[in-house]
Order: structure tokens, then sequence, then C-alpha cells
């Protein structure tokens, strides 16, 4: 059964040491995706991902294999998030998503919708745009993807160390979402509807840009408790996860 609506998800954060959210994320597969038109994964899925390479390890297998079943019935896609931008091709294979880019534009239900993780929005955190600007560029994910795959393991937690004591002395304004990135994303894409993830603020806000009144939907983090949005052609709506 086609139950007309699209699912997003993202900032899950993935862990063996977070049995509480695995488990949250079966339910929701098991329950709330079955019959819908697709499920977007809007980057974050995994706390880290340090190269294809690591779908031989036990937890990052199981839940490929989870994400394979799902895509049998539901198309499944997939956004980078800045935990796991090295996903690539090999992911895409073993799951069964299409990897998109961030943003990405859709309809949705008629309604203009634009994709993103959000963390490009945070335009006054420089510290991280010039971490990012790093991480994404070619040369230096050839670089680390050719370090051994346990060495990127070690790498991987060193630098979550660096970014939560870099957070420390960031402001809550400076990491969230800036207005002028928000309003430059509507104006340029021209759409309606934003819906990103990664500031771990759940939340809906309206915006009026060149005349017109936008939405911007902002998607939880799974940590402790987590959910989706939940889109049909009567709009969107927040869901709390089971
Ligand atoms: O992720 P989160 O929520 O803590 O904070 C983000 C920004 N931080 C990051 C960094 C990631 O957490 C690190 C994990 C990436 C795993 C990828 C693995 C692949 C690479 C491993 C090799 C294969 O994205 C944080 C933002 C915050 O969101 C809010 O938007 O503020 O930004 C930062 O903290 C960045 C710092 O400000 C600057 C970066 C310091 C790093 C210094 C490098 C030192 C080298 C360490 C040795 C390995
Ligand atoms: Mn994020």
């Amino acid at each position: 059964v086609r139950l007309t609506k699209t699912l997003f998800i993202s900032d899950l954060h993935l862990d063996p040491a977070r049995p509480e959210a695995t488990a949250r994320f079966h339910r929701f597969l098991e329950g709330a995706v079955p019959g819908a038109d697709a499920l977007y994964i809007l980057g974050d899925l995994f706390e880290y991902w340090v190269g294809d390479d690591g779908l031989v390890l036990d937890f990052p297998k199981a839940i490929a294999a989870d994400l394979s079943r799902v895509s049998r019935d539901v198309p499944l896609y997939f956004m980078h998030g800045n935990r796991d931008f090295l996903a690539a091709g090999a992911f895409g294979a073993a799951t069964g998503a299409e990897l998109i880019a961030d943003p990405t534009r859709v309809d949705l239900y008629g309604r203009s919708t634009l994709l993103m993780h959000g963390d490009t929005l945070c335009t006054d955190d420089l510290a991280y745009q010039r971490f990012r600007a790093q991480v994404r560029s070619p040369a230096w994910q050839q670089a680390v993807l050719a370090r051994p795959l346990a060495e990127r393991v070690a790498m991987a937690k060193g630098l979550r160390e660096e970014s939560d004591s870099a957070k420390q002395g960031k402001s809550m304004e400076i990491m969230d979402v800036s207005r002028d990135a928000v309003e430059r994303a509507f104006a340029e894409s021209g759409c309606d509807v934003m819906i990103h993830g990664h500031t771990h603020r759940p939340g809906h806000h309206v915006y009026r840009v060149e005349g017109r009144d936008r939405e911007r939907w902002v998607l939880p983090d799974w940590y402790r408790g987590g959910g989706y949005l939940e889109a049909s052609p009567s709009g969107i709506r927040a869901v709390e996860a089971a």
C-alpha cells in the first residue's frame, strides 16, 4: 500500500555505544516507513563514517543491511552530514540508497522544497566552515582514505574530541543557522519550504522572503528522543520516535 507520505530523518548519530537510539531507529524502520513514498536521510545517520571499507565492521554492516531491506520497497535517499561525508558508492550499493547532493530540491506534493543537512547554513561559525572546506576537499579525502582503517577510526575519535572542546568556546547563536544564509537559500532556490537537521533544535520557522512566506523545518537529533518529519499532500508534521 502507498500511504502518500514522505519521511525525513537526520542526526541519528548511530553508534554501538548507544543501543537505545539504534532500537528507536529499528522501530521507526518497521513502524513508520513501510508504505511510504520515500525516506530521506539528511545526514549524520552515523556518529562518524571513516570510509566505505568500514562496512566490514559489524555495526555499520548491520545498519546497511537494515537499510537495504527498506530500499527494496521504499525509495531511499541519503545526504551527507558533517559526520558521514565520507559515505560513497559502496555505501550506496550496500544500502540501496541514492546519494543526493547538499542542497537538493524536491517537489513535495506540489511544494518546492529545499533539502539540506544544515551545516552550510551556520555561516557565523567560521572555524567550522574552514574545517569543512578542508575535509570536503578531494585532496584531503584522498590522503585520509589512503590511511589504514584503524588509524582513521582513531582520527575520527580525535576529531570528535577536538570538536567538543571547540564547541565549549562557541555561543549558541554562532552554532545556529544564520538568518542571512537561510534567506539567501530561499531566494536562490526559489523554494517555499526548507527541511534540514544538524543544529539539533527541532522547530518550524516562517520567513517572508521576496514577498512570499517560506517555511523552515528543523529535524531533531536522536541522542535521547528522536523523531521525524512526515510530509503529505496536506502538509508537514513532526512526529516523535516511538
Ligand atoms: O559534530 P559536532 O556536533 O560535535 O559539531 C559540529 C562541528 N564539528 C564537526 C567535527 C566532527 O564532529 C568531527 C567528526 C567527523 C568524523 C568524520 C570522520 C572522517 C574523518 C576521519 C578520518 C577518516 O563537524 C563543529 C560545529 C558544530 O557542529 C555546530 O555547527 O561548531 O565544528 C567544529 O567543532 C570545528 C572546529 O571549530 C574546528 C576544527 C578543529 C579540528 C582540529 C583538527 C585537529 C586534528 C585532530 C587529529 C585527528
Ligand atoms: Mn550534523
